[in-house]
């Protein structure tokens, strides 16, 4: 087979994992590859570990700052959280040993929104960067790096950092080459320019990473897969809330708001967005688009059968068995996904020019349609806002999507007011819970509490949300948006003193 270093002067940088982790020292800020468990460096975070835990041994204190382009896996978060490695760790991340230490608070965490990382990185918000860790599928001839599973922050990585460890994974299919689109336009103000994308699908950009040879310092082989776990089968609540969200859909289309392909989709991971991907498969829509961050398993389906005709994203959040479906069909998909960086594929101007339909998972949503899509009780992360605020915001509209209530029942998701803020009354349209939907789109807050309260909230908690409101609407200092504040947050308190909110 062909080796997939083709630049002899990179051949000759081949290292194990742990030589090129031994580049890496105690303090220094890390940037790798990797995007919902899709396309990160499989070798060198596991050996960085074992040096940081080395180090540990001996009483010498070892520990980086990491940014990524979203979740990783574990080996790379669960690994290096574990070995106390991480210090600070930005901008989103999933992995169970790193959120306890981030809940313990041991780490620190800074969640923000996706599309904000690279700027910010490029403004200096967050110091130089020391090392690049990136996993690519192969380098060409010319040195430069054709990206594997996601693209993520790598651009913006790979030209900041002062010295680069390349990851070429063989595991990866070598047909991804050319589904890549890299733009190398952006530019920081005040000399940026309007970004050239006009179509969902449209090329703006190049099918390569550049970097400048003389920065890579090591290049690890590697033979290893994305994380690829898989997806619980649909469940009945899941499908119900699709099926509401879905109606929604074809309502809008039957009024005329929206074209009968819709506008280019976005869609959050898990569950739910994965029932109403297979939904639409079955609602007689053709020719719909994605402009997402993340494709997964439904999005496959729906390319295949046509349904959907293309798929914009930054990365991939597959099961085994999609993954497979992805590397045996790599010639039909490569004509119908774009990889675009994570700067582009959230970009508000393009988000906003395109008209995306977002559709997110969320914690809690309050009355006046306020919605916590990361913290527990007001306190506890649990993922991040991830891009979730660059489509809520910037969309056409946006659909927030949760079942109504959680752990066993003792939770509402409807509350009176959300215990944290990720996306605010004025970035969302609509609410759906296996319940019902709540279109809050040109209603004022107390009209809002009453479809939200009527449609979505669980029949349990139904007569205690009306009790609070309508003593609200009674009490309340303003009547614009009425809350009694030594009540608002009452229902996560009593579910922390007594383990329900029910009252
Ligand atoms: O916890 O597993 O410990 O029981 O939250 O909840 O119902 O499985 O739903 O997997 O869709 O996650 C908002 C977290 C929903 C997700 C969130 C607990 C629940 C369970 C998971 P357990 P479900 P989901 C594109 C867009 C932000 C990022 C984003 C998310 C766990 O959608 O991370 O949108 N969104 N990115 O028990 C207490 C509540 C709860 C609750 C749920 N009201 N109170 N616990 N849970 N509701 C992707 C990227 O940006 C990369």
């Amino acid at each position: 087979s062909v080796d997939r270093i083709a630049d002899a002067r990179l051949r000759a940088r081949v290292v194990s994992a742990e030589a090129a982790a031994a580049l890496i020292q105690p303090g220094e800020t890390v940037a790798m590859s990797g995007f919902t468990g899709s396309g990160y460096p499989k070798a060198v975070p596991v050996a960085l570990a074992q040096r940081i835990e080395a180090f540990h041994a001996d009483n010498l204190p070892f520990q980086i700052s990491l940014m990524t382009g979203a979740s990783t896996a574990p080996e790379l978060d669960g690994a290096l959280a574990k070995a106390d490695g991480i210090a600070m760790r930005m901008p989103f991340q999933s992995d169970p040993d790193a959120r306890n230490r981030i809940n313990a608070g041991l780490l620190d965490y800074i969640d923000i929104h996706l599309s904000h990382v690279a700027q910010h990185v490029w403004f200096g918000f967050y110091g130089e960067i020391d090392t690049a860790v990136i996993e690519v599928s192969a380098i060409r001839e010319d040195g430069s790096l054709v990206p594997s599973t996601s693209v993520g922050n790598n651009k913006t990585w790979l030209d900041l950092a002062r010295k680069v460890i390349v990851e070429v994974n063989e595991w990866q299919p070598a047909g991804v080459d050319g589904m890549h689109d890299i733009y190398y336009g952006t530019a920081l103000p005040p000399h940026r320019k309007p970004i050239p994308l006009v179509h969902g699908n449209d090329r703006i950009g190049e099918t390569a990473l550049r970097c400048d040879p003389d920065k890579i310092v090591a290049v690890v082989r590697t033979n290893g897969p994305d994380r690829n776990s898989p997806f619980s089968p649909i469940d009945a609540t899941s499908e119900q809330i699709a099926a509401y969200l879905i109606e929604f859909l074809q309502h809008e289309v039957a009024r005329g708001r929206l074209p009968a392909n819709l506008l280019p989709l976005q869609s959050g991971v898990g569950n739910i967005p994965n029932a109403v991907l297979a939904g639409l498969g079955k609602s007689g829509f053709r020719d719909l688009s994605a402009f997402t961050e993340v494709i997964q398993d439904g999005m496959l389906d729906l390319l295949r059968d046509g349904v959907l005709s293309y798929a914009s994203c930054t990365g991939f959040a597959l099961s085994p068995q999609a993954n497979e479906t992805f590397k045996e069909n790599i010639d039909f998909y490569r004509e119908r996904i774009i990889m675009r960086t994570q700067e582009i594929s959230n970009h508000p101007e393009l988000v906003r020019r395109l008209g995306c339909i977002g559709m997110n998972g969320m914690i809690e949503v309050d009355l006046y349609g306020n919605v916590n899509s990361t913290h527990v009780m007001g306190t506890r992360i649990m993922n991040g806002i991830g891009g979730s605020g660059d489509f809520a915001r910037n969309g056409f509209l946006s659909a927030f999507l949760s079942p109504s209530t959680a752990k066993n029942g003792t939770i509402s998701a409807i509350v009176p007011m959300v215990s944290h803020v990720d996306h605010t009354e004025h970035d969302v349209s609509v609410i759906v819970t296996e319940q019902g939907l709540a279109d809050l789109r040109g209603l004022p807050p107390r009209k809002r509490a009453r479809v939200v309260i009527d449609n979505c909230a669980h029949p349990d908690f139904r007569d205690q949300l009306n009790d609070y409101f309508e003593r609200a609407s009674r009490d309340s200092y303003g009547k614009h948006t009425p809350h009694l504040l030594p009540e608002a947050l009452s229902w996560h308190q009593r579910w922390l003193d007594t383990g329900t909110m029910k009252a």
